[in-house]
């Protein structure tokens, strides 16, 4: 089988697969106009027919070869009874992180918390838009949920001093987190996402004992979705060794960051490669637009590729670029 039709199932494989991670919300103006009448970020993910909408809008308009739910992965902290609110301007703010209570939270309340998420994928998968497209379910990897329910907001560039000083609470909390992962990740499958993606956003924070934080965790997800006959795509944003890492946590498929050298990535991975272009390229023009993304795709020629970027599309993104991009991919030679 074609490994990138195993993991972005699309029926023209004449050129790269397209879709981009963050692609819903943020930059669309028909995704801003619902956000106005929506300010309570939770409550929106929660509302299924709206989060059914967003995800389908980049859809509508680009024609992505795979749509990506319109969730967030601190939605799994918020499952497990931590306060998350979304502030303007500042991003995340979570709760006080109560040990006790979330050793005692089980299987039943998580789902009940994060129920509408699995009928948001349930009524998506179902539209027609999505025949031979991919639906994308994902979380967040338990070391970025862990940094985020330690340090209550997002860590920018640094952890805090203290973030390592108790070691009972890291223990004890990365092993909650990948049982609730894992839950969440099945509920997500048997509601008709076809691939998981795991964001591991902060991997690059992490300068010693990989291991504990990054391999094994992750390792343990990729197997636990795997077994459930998914596909699986790994972001380790940051990370130094890629090879290491997918020798290691063996994904389906890995997203390059725009730090690392897509030639050294070509010559030293097997597997299947997504992304790896920097998203600030859709704030410049035309002709810059295409000079990179043909670089990608020359590189990546004789590799099955997904083309994708290394992070997020950003806010100010120009919606005429994401056009001509996929124009680019698609027309490439
Ligand atoms: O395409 C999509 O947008 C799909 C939905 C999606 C995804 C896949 C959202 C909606 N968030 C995410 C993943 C996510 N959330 C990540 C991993 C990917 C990445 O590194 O970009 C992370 C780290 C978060 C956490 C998060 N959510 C932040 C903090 C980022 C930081 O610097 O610490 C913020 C600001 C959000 C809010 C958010 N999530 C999603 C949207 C559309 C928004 C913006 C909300 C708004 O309108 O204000």
């Amino acid at each position: 089988m074609n490994p990138i039709k195993k993991c972005i199932v699309n029926k023209d494989t004449k050129s790269n697969p397209i879709w981009l991670m963050r692609q819903a919300g943020r930059y669309l103006p028909e995704f801003k106009e619902i956000r106005k009448n929506n300010q309570d970020f939770i409550k929106l993910c929660l509302n299924e027919d709206l989060s059914s909408e967003i995800t389908l809008q980049p859809i509508k308009r680009f024609g992505f070869d795979a749509a990506i739910i319109f969730s967030d992965i601190l939605m799994v902290p918020y499952g497990l009874g931590q306060e998350v609110v979304f502030e303007k301007n500042f991003g995340p703010k979570l709760g006080v992180l109560d040990l006790i209570k979330l050793e005692n939270i089980n299987e039943e309340d998580f789902n009940k918390n994060l129920k509408s998420i699995y009928n948001l994928i349930s009524i998506t998968s179902k539209n027609e838009i999505l025949k031979n497209k991919d639906l994308i379910g994902f979380v967040g990897a338990p070391w970025t949920i862990l940094v985020y329910m330690i340090n209550k907001m997002s860590p920018k560039k640094n952890l805090s001093d203290n973030f390592f000083s108790d070691e009972v609470l890291i223990n004890n909390l990365i092993n909650i987190i990948e049982k609730f992962l894992k839950i969440h990740i099945k509920n997500q499958v048997n509601a008709g996402a076809n691939i998981i993606q795991i964001f591991d956003s902060w991997a690059g924070l992490v300068k010693e004992n990989l291991d504990k934080y990054i391999y094994n965790p992750t390792l343990n997800l990729v197997e636990y979705t795997r077994e459930l006959g998914v596909p699986v795509i790994c972001f380790p944003r940051g990370i130094k060794d890629y090879k290491n890492y997918c020798e290691i946590v063996k994904p389906d498929m890995v997203n390059i960051d725009y730090d690392v050298d897509p030639k050294k990535i070509v010559k030293e991975i097997k597997i299947p490669v997504q992304g790896g272009m920097d998203p600030k390229i859709l704030l410049t023009d035309k002709n810059k637009l295409k000079k990179e993304t043909e670089k990608y795709l020359e590189i990546f020629k004789d590799h099955p590729y997904v083309f994708n970027l290394g992070h997020g599309i950003l806010p100010e993104t120009k919606i005429n670029l994401v056009t001509e991009l996929i124009h680019i991919v698609r027309n490439y030679k």
